[in-house]
């Protein structure tokens, strides 16, 4: 609980016996609920992370994005907040992204990843398939977003039905940014977070995943609607003739 709201935190796993365990051990006490999606593992991922204390759900649909997707549906709070599953994300920066979140009024916000406490360096092809995706999206979305392909992000649930997230894969990690960060109603902002050395074997393909992002990208583009301001809830002014006053509801200014 972190001023009044619950935080639940969600993390994909596809056999991550290895890291969950260490990542469980750094969550802070403000998160409420660790929501762990078992996608398809063959090791003991779930097992272990229900003993360190997590919710484990299973979606048996394979995939980065369907494993998200299950996750929101199946958590109770009022943030989510999402990291791997492979000591990459670090557990101890959630209390200052929810910090500013708040204090900001921010609706979403995306982790990037500035440099690793551990002195690990990124393999030079990522780094290059990165720098090739994170430019791509900011040409074709006017969107500045160092680090289009993160996997720590945070968002008010509120804000969940807005997001039109049509991926099952990879992919959701870029949409879901795109999808907040151009809609008019919804406040973004990225912020830098230390990473750290990955626990496990990476699930990714490089290549495939990283052309068929690519290919997202610009499918997304044409497939992007075009969204109408957020309703909001406006408390009425609360004066000594007003009290009774019912809230209304109008639409946002931005
Ligand atoms: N690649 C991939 N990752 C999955 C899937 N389902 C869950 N995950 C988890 O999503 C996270 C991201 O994958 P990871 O291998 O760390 O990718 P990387 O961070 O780019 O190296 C990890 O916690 C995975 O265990 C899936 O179908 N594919
Ligand atoms: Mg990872």
């Amino acid at each position: 609980m972190y001023r009044g709201k619950r935080i639940s935190v969600v993390i994909p796993c596809h056999n991550e016996e290895d890291g969950i365990a260490a990542v469980m051990a750094q969550m802070p006490s403000i998160i409420d609920e660790v929501v762990v999606v078992d996608n398809n593992s063959t090791d003991r991922t779930a097992e272990i992370a229900t003993a360190a204390g997590a919710r484990v759900v299973t979606e048996t649909r394979k995939g980065y994005g369907y494993a998200h997707k299950a996750g929101y549906a199946a958590a109770k709070g009022d943030i989510i907040v999402t990291m791997d599953g492979d000591g990459t994300y670090p557990p101890d920066s959630v209390p200052l992204l929810l910090y500013v979140m708040l204090e900001e009024k921010v609706d979403f916000i995306t982790a990037r990843r500035w440099y690793s406490k551990s002195g690990e360096v990124k393999s030079p092809i990522r780094l290059l398939g990165n720098a090739i995706l994170s430019g791509t999206m900011m040409a074709l979305y006017f969107k500045f977003i160092i680090d289009s392909q993160s996997g720590m992000w945070m968002f008010k649930k509120e804000i969940l039905p807005e997001l039109d997230l049509t991926s099952n894969g990879m992919a959701l990690s870029e949409e879901i940014k795109i999808e907040a960060f151009t809609h008019p109603g919804i406040r973004c902002l990225e912020m830098p977070i230390y990473y750290g050395a990955r626990i496990g074997e990476s699930k990714l393909n490089i290549w495939r995943d990283g052309f068929y992002n690519l290919f997202f990208l610009v499918k997304k583009r044409f497939m992007l609607r075009k969204k109408q301001p957020r309703l909001r809830v406006v408390e009425p002014i609360r004066t000594a003739t007003a009290e009774a006053a019912e809230p209304i509801e109008r639409r946002a200014a931005n």
